[in-house]
Formats: structure tokens, C-alpha cells, sequence
């Protein structure tokens, strides 16, 4: 049960945890067909910091009542959380390889028949709303739990996210933390031509919310920003995290296309290839 409290893991550590993470995410959208690759691919270290450093979380019991927890708003980005929720243990790995396919649990979008998801989502701007209510009722409740929620930046577009980011601020959820997966890139075409969200950190801020900006690709910026959101008092706190759409693979990097294709076999091995060499350059 990581808890921030606990030693960090090493940088080397969670840098082979989001390697694992963008293989078994590369293989199991190849077996399925389909899906969402490249918003998957750019959240993996803030998966990585959150599941296997700032989460409370108990994977043999996943209804802890004590749990932090964690609302995938870009709910499309699913095979990221099925992946890091099977590593840490909450169901076994090979269930993985069922993803989309008829009769299994692992939905295309996220599916709270899942052990570890808390709620299903896939309709975009809806889960900054649904965490304001378990941040409320934490509060009420007067638990020590907190609650994020990882938004993306075409779901800024939504206008329930502001709605619920202004209730956020007037409320002052500080145990609540938001973060958007900020990769410049919504469905086919780059954010900043089909509607620009900058200034976005003074959108937030105005809202009421305590703003961090951080490279989302920087395992120990990840971890230093969740600390401090941690101890931030009297309002919510946003993480802007700055990442590429298709990280790791140089072809599916900052490419529209890659949003909701999943590799051919020829193209899988191409990306594993680069992928080990990555790991090989970089020596963790
Ligand atoms: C309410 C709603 N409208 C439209 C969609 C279709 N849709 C799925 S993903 C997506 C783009 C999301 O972009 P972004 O939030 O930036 O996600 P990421 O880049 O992280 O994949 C859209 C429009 C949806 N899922 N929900
Ligand atoms: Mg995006």
C-alpha cells in the first residue's frame, strides 16, 4: 500500500514499471484490433506515480474503505489503467489479452465491473464531477482518503469540467487532485486549432484551484507534485501534466492517428524494437 509516505521508488524502478506498462498496453491493443494507443501511451507515467507510489490502495481489496481514490475521466484510455491495475495485482495479467472482446469484463472504455475501477466512464467530462462528490463525501464522512481524477485536454472542451471545477474551488476539496494529460492532441486533429484551452493553468486557477505544471514524462516531477498537492490545505489542487500523445513509439508520437488505432503486427514489433531500445540506451 503505497502511501508518499513510504521511500520513493527508485527513478530506474518506475521508469521499467511505465516500459512495462506501454509494452503490455502495445500487446494488448494488437490482440484486441482496436483502441485507444496514443492517449493510453502518454498517461503511463502518471499511472506509474500514482499506482505504484501515491495511491492507497489494497489490490486484494479493492473496496478498502480507507482506498484514495482514483477516477479515469478519458475513460477511452482504459487499456493504461487495466494494465497498471493487473501489474499491481488486482487480477491476474493474461485477462489483459481479453480486452474488447465479446464476453469480457475489460471494456473498451473504462468498466467498473473491474477490480480497481471505481466508476465506468468513456462519455467524455463527467468524472471531475463524480470525484467532487467522493471528495464531499470523504470530507463529510471526515476520512483521510483522497480522491484524483485524470482528465485529458480535448475533455477541457466539456463544459461540465468547469462546472465542476468551480464547485471544486468554492468548496475547497483539498483532498481532491486533479490532473490533465495535457498531450496537445484530441481525437483527429491538435487541441490548440479546434479549441485553444491557453492560458490553461490561469483557467484553473480562477476556479479557485492551486495549479502545478510538470513534464508528464518526468517520473520524480510526478511524484514531487503529488506530495505537494498532498499537503496543500484550503483548496484543490490541478496538476498540468505536459506529455507527448504516443510516447515511446516515434511513429505514433504527436500523430492524430494514433488516437484510436491500435497497431497491425508488422507496426507492433517495429514499437517493441524501439521500445527495447529505449531501455537498452537508457540502461533501467
Ligand atoms: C461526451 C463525449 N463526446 C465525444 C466523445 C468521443 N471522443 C472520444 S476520445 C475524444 C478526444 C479526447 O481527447 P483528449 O481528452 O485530449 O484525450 P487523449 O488525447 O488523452 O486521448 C473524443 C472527442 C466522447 N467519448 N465523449
Ligand atoms: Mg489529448
Amino acid at each position: 500500500m503505497p502511501n508518499g509516505k513510504t521511500p520513493r521508488p527508485s527513478i530506474n524502478e518506475l521508469k521499467e514499471h511505465a516500459w512495462d506498462l506501454r509494452r503490455d498496453i502495445l500487446l494488448m491493443l494488437r490482440e484486441a484490433g482496436s483502441g485507444h494507443t496514443g492517449g493510453s501511451l502518454s498517461c503511463a507515467e502518471i499511472l506509474v506515480a500514482l499506482y505504484h507510489y501515491k495511491l492507497h490502495h489494497d489490490p486484494h481489496n479493492p473496496q478498502w474503505e480507507e482506498r484514495d481514490r482514483f477516477i479515469l475521466s478519458k475513460g477511452h484510455c482504459c487499456p493504461a489503467l487495466y494494465t497498471v491495475l493487473a501489474h499491481r495485482g488486482f487480477f491476474p495479467r493474461e485477462d489483459l489479452f481479453t480486452f474488447r472482446k465479446i464476453d469480457s469484463r475489460l471494456q473498451g472504455h473504462a468498466y467498473a465491473g473491474v477490480p480497481g475501477v471505481e466508476v465506468s466512464t468513456g462519455s467524455l467530462g463527467q468524472g471531475l464531477s463524480i470525484a467532487n462528490g467522493l471528495a464531499l463525501a470523504a470530507r463529510a464522512d471526515g476520512k483521510k482518503n483522497r480522491i484524483y481524477c485524470l482528465m485529458g485536454d480535448g475533455e477541457m472542451d466539456e463544459g461540465q469540467i468547469w462546472e465542476a471545477a468551480m464547485t471544486a474551488g468554492f468548496r475547497r476539496l483539498d483532498n481532491l487532485c486533479g490532473i490533465v494529460d495535457l498531450n496537445g492532441i484530441q481525437q483527429d486533429s491538435w487541441t490548440r486549432e479546434i479549441k485553444d484551452l491557453r492560458p490553461v493553468d490561469q483557467k484553473w486557477s480562477a476556479c479557485g484551484w492551486h495549479v502545478l505544471d510538470v513534464d508528464g514524462h518526468d517520473p520524480a516531477g510526478l511524484l514531487d507534485a503529488l506530495d505537494s498537492a498532498a499537503d496543500t490545505k484550503g483548496k484543490p489542487v490541478v496538476i498540468i501534466a505536459r506529455t507527448v500523445k504516443g510516447k515511446g513509439v516515434s511513429f505514433m508520437e504527436n500523430n492524430p492517428v494514433w488516437h484510436g488505432k491500435a497497431p497491425n503486427q508488422q507496426e507492433l514489433e517495429k514499437a517493441l524494437q524501439e521500445l527495447e531500445a529505449t531501455r537498452m540506451r537508457e540502461g533501467f
